[in-house]
């Protein structure tokens, strides 16, 4: 029956973060995967998350099922998160917003809706972008192309790495057919590091309008770019300048939540009436996959949003997350250019947000490893949440050692 079937490849971001675990090597260093490690090199469960899960526990309730589209609370702290509590969109009922199964299980219940309800739409991702996006939208059935969005630089011109190439992004997507999706990160971009600026939000809006593109934000990494408000900047700005579009948001990395499946998805609609069909629809592709999400993700993140004191405690957390990764950039920095000096390693302090795009070969990637148990992604992608002060040094010299 079964003898057909090939093996799976894996992943190129979770089977590292495996080969990591079964690494012997003490002073291996995890740079893998996207998670936020402290300076013990733990994933920390935060304090307010954790007296959120006391209250659950104290007041007791019963594990029934979730609605399909999720608790009502969770869905509305979701809303004012993004739009902030008093936006229009909101006052006038058109946003449409399911709790999903993480982030990722937000990006394929829209993935799914599109290729029922925009047949013969593609949609267009950056180049590059999380591996995981192709994956998923090829998986509903959608072709997926790229936009031009990273500039590896050119050494004939003496063009440095590390921009943006939003010149070439937004001619590419002025050619597009109406109705085809653009997938945005909304900050922090994975795995580049390389955001648009507010100036540049503004100027993709008429594009988007004039092409009739559907925007498709992914905000998984809230908080980690300038802020928690701050890195809603571009859902508060498309909201506001009245297009149509998706939201996926996660809180696996802003509240530190992995494995609890924490995410949620929001359709910006024209009017009330038509936001209730989406939902419906959304519902029905909901109940024939995984039928309801979760209700522990549902009670941390309504509790953590709308609780008086552990709103505070959880934006004060989220602060000292940001920071302690920004501290790790300066450090590696500052011992990298004491080692190499005449490299240019300023990327490390301009990229935003968990990941910096280093722009190490495979090669070189694979010596860090091999050599020096230090794990970076094969295109180059360092997790800088995984420095500490522990580690650092040793990290830089061992960047250093494979750079030459
Ligand atoms: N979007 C982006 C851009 C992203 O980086 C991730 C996770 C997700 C969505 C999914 O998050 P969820 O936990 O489903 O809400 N990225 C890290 C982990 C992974 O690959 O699954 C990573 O890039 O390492």
């Amino acid at each position: 029956m079964f003898q057909h079937i090939e093996p799976y490849a894996g992943d190129p971001i979770l089977s590292l973060n495996e080969a990591f675990q079964k690494d012997p090597r003490a002073d291996k260093v995890n740079l893998s995967i996207g998670i936020y490690f402290d300076d013990q090199g733990r994933i920390p469960v935060l304090g307010s998350v954790r007296q959120a899960e006391a209250q659950m526990l104290a007041e007791g309730g019963t594990k029934s099922y979730l609605p399909i589209e999720g608790a009502a609370a969770m869905r509305s702290a979701v809303q004012s998160l993004l739009f902030g509590p008093e936006h229009e969109a909101l006052a006038s009922g058109r946003v449409a917003t399911l709790q999903t199964v993480g982030s990722s299980g937000g990006l394929k219940v829209g993935a799914d809706f599109l290729k029922r309800w925009l047949p013969g739409s593609a949609v267009w991702v950056s180049d590059p972008t999380w591996d995981n996006h192709r994956a998923m939208f090829e998986g509903a059935g959608l072709p997926v192309h790229t936009y031009p969005y990273y500039d590896a630089g050119d050494a004939a011109s003496g063009r440095p790495a590390g921009g943006l190439r939003f010149d070439a992004m937004l001619e590419t997507l002025r050619s597009l057919p109406a109705r085809n999706v653009v997938l945005l990160h909304a900050c922090c971009h994975n795995p580049t590091g390389v955001d648009l600026t507010p100036a540049q939000w503004q100027a993709l809006v008429p594009v988007l309008r004039e092409r009739e593109l559907l925007p498709y934000l992914d905000l998984a990494y809230q908080g980690y770019g300038d802020g928690i408000d701050a890195d809603a900047h571009a859902v508060r700005l498309l909201a506001a300048s009245g297009l149509v579009f998706f939201v996926a948001n996660s809180f696996s990395k802003s509240m530190s939540v992995y494995g609890e499946r924490a995410g949620a998805l929001s359709v910006v609609c024209g009017d009330a009436a038509e936001a209730e069909r989406v939902l419906g629809q959304m519902k029905a592709t909901v109940r024939r996959n995984y039928s309801s999400p979760g209700l522990h993700a549902a009670g941390i993140v309504s509790r953590v949003l709308d609780d008086t004191h552990l709103r505070p405690q959880w934006e004060a957390e989220v602060t000292a997350m940001r920071e302690r990764i920004a501290g790790m950039r300066r450090s590696l920095h500052s011992v990298l250019s004491a080692k190499r000096p005449g490299h240019d390693f300023s990327y490390f302090l301009q990229q935003r947000g968990m990941f910096s795009y280093t722009g190490l070969s495979p090669a070189q990637v694979d010596r860090l490893r091999e050599e020096f148990g230090v794990y970076l992604v094969r295109s180059g992608r360092m997790c800088v949440a995984g420095l500490n002060s522990g580690n650092v040094e040793r990290t830089a010299s061992a960047m250093a050692a494979v750079i030459g």
